[in-house]
């Protein structure tokens, strides 16, 4: 899968990358992650990527011109037609959901504004989509890419090895995390749950669902909307909620 970033700060996406999981997926092949500057893409002699906006008012917007001349050389540049996000506060929420939709595409094209805004006619007329990452205000759309990046690329076939597995992501699909624990089994006083220690691995399993369910009534209730349950799962949050 091939992640071709358009940015005017393409230093920003060296080092976040290099790390875990997404280190190995590029050293195998199995992602690929392409920086463009939009500058390169310029045509004046003063590389200018932005301008003074139409109607007055402060600061400078995004110019159009290098923009599509990027997207152009990418798309030309590649088997099939890559998939156009923009990344921008006016975008659709971003969720593990969208992420796996954008998993099964073999290439992506994620623009990163980083002024007051970009011309609308680029959303308007180059754009598939526009993602935000959250209601906060941030200084561009460079950490959003990179979350987006993070996300997708974890999915992507065979990107995960043994030290993450994504059964125990879909185990516990829409639902909080169970506690972890590791060694010492007694850190001054504060023991290790029991059932962990037993070796009773149905408990096990029992246990840990029934953490994550616990956990997720009480910190994002909000969330067991979307879960899928079982006859047990109920069970055990009649008794949490009880
Ligand atoms: C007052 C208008 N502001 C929009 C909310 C202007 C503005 C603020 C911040 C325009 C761009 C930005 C930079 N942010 C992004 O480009 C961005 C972003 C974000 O700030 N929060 C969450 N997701 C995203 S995706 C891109």
């Amino acid at each position: 899968m091939e992640f071709n970033v358009l940015t005017l700060f393409p230093g920003m996406f060296s080092s976040p990358f290099n790390y875990s999981i997404l280190k190995k997926a590029q050293d195998k092949g199995i992602i690929r992650i392409i920086v463009y500057n939009i500058r390169d893409f310029t045509q004046d002699k003063h590389r200018i990527a932005d301008d003074y906006p139409y109607g007055g008012g402060g600061g400078m917007v995004l110019k159009i011109e290098p923009i599509v001349k990027a997207i152009e050389f990418v798309q030309t540049r590649g088997p099939t037609e890559a998939r156009v996000i923009l990344m921008s506060p006016q975008g659709k929420l971003f969720c593990q959901k969208k992420a796996k939709e954008l998993a099964k595409e073999s290439r992506l094209i994620i623009i990163c504004g980083h002024y007051e805004g970009i011309d609308e006619r680029l959303s308007h007329y180059y754009v598939d989509e526009e993602i935000s990452i959250g209601d906060y205000v941030l200084t561009g759309g460079e950490l959003p890419a990179m979350v987006l990046i993070d996300t997708v690329a974890r999915l992507a076939p065979q990107a995960l090895g043994n030290e993450v597995s994504s059964s125990r992501d879909s185990f516990y699909h829409g639902l909080l995390d169970y506690p972890h624990y590791t060694r010492p089994a007694d850190f001054c006083g504060r023991k290790v749950p029991e059932v962990l220690l037993s070796g009773n691995h149905q408990a096990i399993e029992k246990w840990r669902r029934a953490e994550a369910l616990r956990r997720t009534w009480e910190r994002r209730p909000e969330l067991l909307k979307e879960a899928p349950f079982s006859m047990e799962d109920l069970e055990l949050l009649s008794k949490i909620s009880s």
